[in-house]
């Protein structure tokens, strides 16, 4: 067994020394003949929504040529509840063109990514982005981060109030330092140990959290936040269609590593059920009760997760309501989950409309075939529509009469945009994560090969006759979960360049773990490591049962499986059982 950790990390020590996020990321900034920053800087400009990349293609050219790495830059910003207004989308277009690679990147989590910001040109789109009321501060870093929300703009009294929590949580849980003002957007320091009122972090402390705090908020049997997946969440209860309170769940996480049987992909706990105007605090108590007890000597073990792994729900739950001055119950029984994407044309009730649009891998980016960021921009100018960006990497266009739709829809068509009957449900339920060139952790492909390991799926479901199966599948280039694969009916997790390791049996609701299907399969072989399972769903499956449900049930599992855990990839002898009763 390992040697339990009993020094603090090397980003502890950073963030101690920081001086609240400061470090020495200006003096970098100033300094021309810097392409990068110092090693405690980079884990301290993640909390000012930026990591250090490098073009990762280049890599062995450029070593070859004597040259070091390409450095540029990823920012990240910030939107509670996926939400922008019209003329937000059109600035994030125009930074796109001025200081990043041409696209914008939709996120899991209903944020926005750039890529390929160069050093020098950092400040100013941080400066541009503040200009249009957005951030990027605590779009990554050891913080709360993007708090998110189910996206329908639907406007009656339970949908207001969810998107209000989720601002309202991100705002009370957002770093108080002003550095990111004086670094950024000042440019020159307010605060000093010779201020009147000396700074603070009130709530997080000079060392913030042990690690990143995921949140989201929705509402009763809609799932489409994949709540199950985070640190911590609010369901919103109903009686008589009316929000009565919020079941709190905590402990979710998605992030594991390949051979280290201690970390785990695991879905979120009931905590227990608070009152509406308590749920905000609830989301505050839980990260103080991880700001104290989160693990600080090992990062791989410092998630939430594993510190309510380790006191056991109980203790949790009991030190959660110990620190509550306001009265907690025993979570609510809720009906069963339903996921919708919210794609195509939908009703707000209030005489408006809104209309989805899928983003392959969240890539909002004009190809030689499909224009699609030049469609998008054009929809908004023309229409001024407000968008709201789903937790599945798609948009969503606000505020539309009805008699807008069918222009919107002849806009799609004009830049070969796919509408929503031309898309299969297996290209409309994926999803895949950045991976290569940018993302530096990557060991796999994923975004980029995705698009093609559709079709082969497409292509494959068609012949057996069952394209009409509603099933997700996500692709990752490593382990770590950022298209949150662990819960799909399919999924690819990234092992080594062409490699991955095949989950089978989450679904689309999102509340059930997919089981380690084949180790180490290569990309050209997946279809074909699927075809006994896939020809007996064709034959056997009952009308409506998706292919995860369908797993589960020949493997005539009772109980949904919580938890997939990162230990020793398993020999074709683990697997044997699994797949004798699969038929294979
Ligand atoms: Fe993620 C790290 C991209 C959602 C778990 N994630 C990264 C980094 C920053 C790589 C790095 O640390 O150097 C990736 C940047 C790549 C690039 O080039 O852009 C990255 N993660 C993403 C995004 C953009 C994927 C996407 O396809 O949209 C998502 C941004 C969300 C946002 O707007 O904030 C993204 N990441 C997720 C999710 C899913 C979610 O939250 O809904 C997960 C799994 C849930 C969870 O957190 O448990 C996730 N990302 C991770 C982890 C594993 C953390 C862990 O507990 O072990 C890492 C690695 C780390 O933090 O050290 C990571
Ligand atoms: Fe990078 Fe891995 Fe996340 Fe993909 S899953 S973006 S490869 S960290």
């Amino acid at each position: 067994m390992a040697k339990e950790k009993t020094d603090p990390t090397k980003v502890e020590i950073a963030k101690q020394n920081s001086e609240l996020l400061r470090g020495s990321i200006d003096e970098t900034l100033r300094n021309p003949e810097l392409d990068c920053f110092k090693e405690d800087d980079l884990q301290l400009l993640k909390f000012h929504g930026s990591y250090q990349q490098d073009d990762r293609d280049l890599r062995k050219s450029r070593r070859a040529e004597g040259l070091g790495k390409a450095y540029s830059y990823m920012l990240r910003v910030v939107l509670p509840a996926g939400q922008l207004t019209a003329a937000q989308y059109i600035d994030l277009d125009r930074i796109a063109d001025e200081f990043a690679n041409h696209s914008i990147r939709l996120t899991t989590r209903q944020a926005v990514q750039f890529h390929g910001v160069i050093k020098g040109d950092l400040r100013e789109t941080i400066r541009q982005i503040n200009e249009s009321l957005m951030t990027t501060l605590a779009a990554c870093g050891d913080v709360c981060r993007n708090v998110m929300a189910t996206a329908p703009p639907i406007q009656d009294a339970v949908h207001t109030k969810i998107r209000e929590t989720a601002h309202a949580v991100a705002a009370e849980l957002k770093p108080a330092t002003q550095a990111y003002h004086e670094i950024w957007i000042d440019g020159q320091r307010q605060v000093t140990s010779q201020t009147a009122t000396p700074e603070t972090e009130p709530i997080y402390g000079e060392t913030y959290l042990p690690r990143k705090y995921k949140v989201g908020v929705t509402v009763q049997g809609d799932n489409q936040i994949d709540i199950y997946s985070y640190d911590a969440g609010l369901i919103g209860v109903l009686e008589n269609d009316q929000l009565i309170g919020w079941n709190v769940v905590a402990g979710g996480g998605l992030g594991m590593s390949h051979g280290r049987p201690n970390t785990f992909a695991q879905i979120a706990e009931n905590i227990g059920f608070v009152a509406i105007e308590d749920g905000v605090a609830a989301m505050r108590v839980i990260a103080t009760i991880y700001r104290d007890f989160g693990n600080r000597f090992d990062r791989k073990q410092a998630r939430l997760k594993y510190l309510i792994d380790k006191m056991g729900v109980d203790q949790f739950r009991r030190e959660f309501i110990d620190r509550c001055e306001f009265d907690v119950h025993p979570s609510r029984p809720i009906p069963e989950i339903q996921i919708e994407d919210w794609m195509g044309k939908h009703e707000q009730r209030d005489g408006k409309f809104f209309y989805g649009v899928f983003v392959e891998n969240g890539r909002i980016k004009d190809t030689d075939d499909v224009k699609l960021r030049t469609a998008f921009l054009k929809i908004i100018k023309t229409l001024n529509c407000s968008t709201t960006l789903t937790p599945q990497q798609s948009i969503l266009f606000n505020d539309l009469d009805e008699s807008q739709i069918k222009e919107l829809e002849s806009i799609l068509t004009e830049h070969n945009v796919p509408l929503l009957h031309e898309l299969s449900n297996a290209r409309r339920y994926s999803m895949a994560c950045p991976s290569m060139p940018t993302c530096g952790l990557a060991v796999a492909e994923s975004e980029r090969v995705m698009p093609d390991f559709i079709t082969e799926v497409e292509n494959t479901l068609a012949e057996l006759g069952v394209a009409d199966t509603q099933l997700t599948i996500r692709m990752t280039g490593c382990p770590n979960g950022c298209a949150r694969p662990y819960t799909a009916d399919i999924a690819l997790v990234g092992r080594r360049p062409g490699v991955y390791h095949l989950f089978v049996g989450g679904r689309l609701a999102g509340d059930r773990m997919a089981d380690l299907y084949a180790a180490d399969v290569k990309i050209e072989s997946i279809i074909e490591t699927l075809m006994p399972l896939l020809n007996k769903f064709a034959a056997e499956r009952n009308p409506e049962e998706g292919l995860g449900d369908f797993y589960q049930r020949v493997l005539d599992r009772t109980e949904s499986r919580k938890r997939v855990t990162g230990k020793e990839i398993p020999t074709y002898d683990d697997l044997q059982p699994k797949l004798i009763q699969i038929g294979a």
